[in-house]
């Protein structure tokens, strides 16, 4: 994960915000086509006027600015790169094959990956040393030690516009194991891990790699597929949560 690859046919700018799973999808894609970019991050729940402002549909992350095009959100930028840089494929041509990708992406970003927004504000409130690690990767014009200070009113304010409250997270600690045998279930069916990572992976992994952060997390984790395919997809991924899951 370089956040500036400078070869390749494209030149592209991702707007993103730090330690952001969607971001890394868009990322891993990126790179995946060898297509150039650059990333740069807003601040965090600021961007949600920054994005509209620089032109975007939508105010979340990522967005890509592309060949004279803004294209907003994870899965439709993945199908726009397959679109514009054909290969290596995101998606595989053979129809039955590209609707079973297709269900894991949808997954993967509409459940899965939202699990993690859930989990984090509440976690890093509560550990407010972890954040430093969390944001290490940050691309901000402010230095990210001033970010790391003065980050608790933004974690506050994003658990409140995320509803990261105990009682989402008592829930989403619930259904967790179960997404993750959903994971290792993909994974054995070749709908994941299949002959090169594609967009079912790049939309999947990111969220595993950061419930590792949780040292509460990795004990269900370690040592099974689901794992072990975050790590090799996305290694730099990395941080560290202490014990803070309310886990029984
Ligand atoms: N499913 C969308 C999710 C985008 C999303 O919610 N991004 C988060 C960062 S990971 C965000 O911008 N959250 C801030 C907010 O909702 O204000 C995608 O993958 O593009």
């Amino acid at each position: 994960m370089t956040g500036w690859l400078r070869v390749g046919p494209v030149e592209a700018t991702l707007y993103g915000i730090p330690a952001s799973n969607a971001v890394l999808t868009v990322q891993l894609a990126l790179e995946r086509k060898q297509i150039a970019y650059r990333r740069i991050d807003q601040l965090p729940v600021l961007h949600r006027i920054t994005m509209r402002a620089r032109g975007f549909e939508g105010s979340t992350v990522p967005g890509l600015a592309i060949e004279g095009r803004k294209v907003h959100g994870s899965a439709p930028i993945l199908r726009t790169l397959d679109e514009l840089a054909p290969e290596p494929r995101l998606y595989p041509d053979e129809p039955e094959r590209r609707a079973e990708v297709e269900e894991a992406v949808a997954w993967g970003e509409h459940v899965y990956q939202r699990t993690l927004r859930y989990l984090l504000p509440w976690s890093l409130l509560r550990r407010p040393r972890a954040v430093a690690g969390v944001l290490k990767d940050a691309r901000l014009s402010l230095p990210t030690g001033l970010v790391v200070v003065s980050s608790k009113p933004a974690i506050y304010v994003n658990s409140l516009i995320q509803t990261s409250n105990s009682h989402m997270v008592r829930q989403k600690l619930a259904e967790l194991p179960g997404m993750f045998d959903h994971i290792d279930d993909l994974i054995a069916r070749g709908v994941l891990n299949a002959d090169g990572p594609g967009a079912a992976d790049m939309m999947i992994a990111p969220t595993t790699r950061a419930f590792l952060w949780w040292q509460d997390l990795r004990p269900e984790l370690e040592g099974r597929p689901v794992a072990e395919h975050a790590r090799r997809l996305a290694p730099e991924f990395d941080a560290d949560i202490p014990p803070v899951l309310p886990l029984r």
